[in-house]
């Protein structure tokens, strides 16, 4: 595990998946949730943080296990830096291996008053690659039921508790009454957790994702989950980027993806 400190802030990431764990600016709350039940084990994904969603997001039929391999690899810490400003960058390397044959897979962690994470990939075949992308990112709030999101009225959505039906989001404020499990699609939008309980409005600034996923497992689903506390569902909730089911990104030989997420916090406004 990695531990980066600022002058305003700490960090943790672990090689498993290059799981960012842990992210707080000094005199305020932890902004990553992370259950007191993850597991910390080989070829388990860590519960919390922010998961590394890749090559594929969800459980394709024709894939072994659920959103992509990466999560549960050991990455390689390939270098760190400190910045003019004052933030610091950790740079992360994904080992080759036979399942992912010449593409190069690289994670930026810059911290400083705000946390940024840049996924990085690089198609060195001489084919098309097709992959999803997700940064699957959990946050700490303070009570769900005085939580909301907005950003994304407007937005077409798959609703994931309807059989992924298409529909637009009517709120601005999207608030949490059951299990929530939705695909916001064709979406560039910046959104933000306003947290009523811990007065706190948590900003999600996305570059090169047009899909985010808005995710609370509510109490019967939060009951089956063995990595996950029964009553975990009121202090968290899930808002991912990334590039997922039919926005997935076909790179050519040669080219470059990237996927950045900066995530940033202040004093409900
Ligand atoms: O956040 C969207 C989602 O796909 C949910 O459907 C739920 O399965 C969640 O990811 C957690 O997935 P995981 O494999 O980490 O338990």
């Amino acid at each position: 595990m990695v531990r980066i400190e600022t002058p305003r802030s700490v960090a943790e990431v672990y090689l498993q998946g290059a799981t960012v764990t842990h992210f707080q600016k000094h005199k305020e709350a932890p902004l990553l949730f992370l259950s007191a039940l993850s597991r910390f084990e080989d070829n388990a994904p860590i519960r919390g943080g922010i998961p590394v969603i890749f090559p594929w997001f969800g459980k394709p039929a024709d894939k072994p296990s659920q959103h992509g391999s990466v999560r549960t690899r050991a990455w390689i810490l390939a270098g760190t830096k400190s910045n003019p400003d004052g933030s610091v960058e950790a740079r992360f390397t994904l080992p080759p291996c036979a399942e992912l044959p010449s593409i190069a897979v690289e994670y930026l962690v810059t911290v400083s008053e705000a946390l940024s994470v840049e996924l990085i990939v690089t198609n060195q075949s001489a084919s098309e690659f097709t992959f999803e992308n997700c940064l699957h990112t959990y946050f700490t709030i303070g009570d769900i039921s005085k939580t909301t999101v907005s950003g994304l009225k407007g937005v077409e959505y798959l609703d994931a508790m309807d059989n992924f039906a298409r529909k637009t989001e009517r709120d601005d404020a999207i608030r949490f009454k059951c299990e929530t499990d939705r695909v916001y699609v064709n979406t560039t939008h910046t959104t933000e957790i306003h947290d009523a309980a811990l007065r706190r409005t948590i900003r999600v600034e996305k570059e090169n994702s047009v899909s985010t996923v808005v995710w609370n497992p509510w109490i019967e689903k939060a009951k089956r989950m063995t990595d996950y506390g029964d009553e975990e569902y009121k202090s968290m909730v899930c808002v991912e980027s990334g590039n997922v089911r039919s926005e997935e990104i076909k790179l050519a030989p040669g080219g470059t993806s990237s996927l950045k997420v900066k995530l940033s916090s202040n004093p409900a406004s």
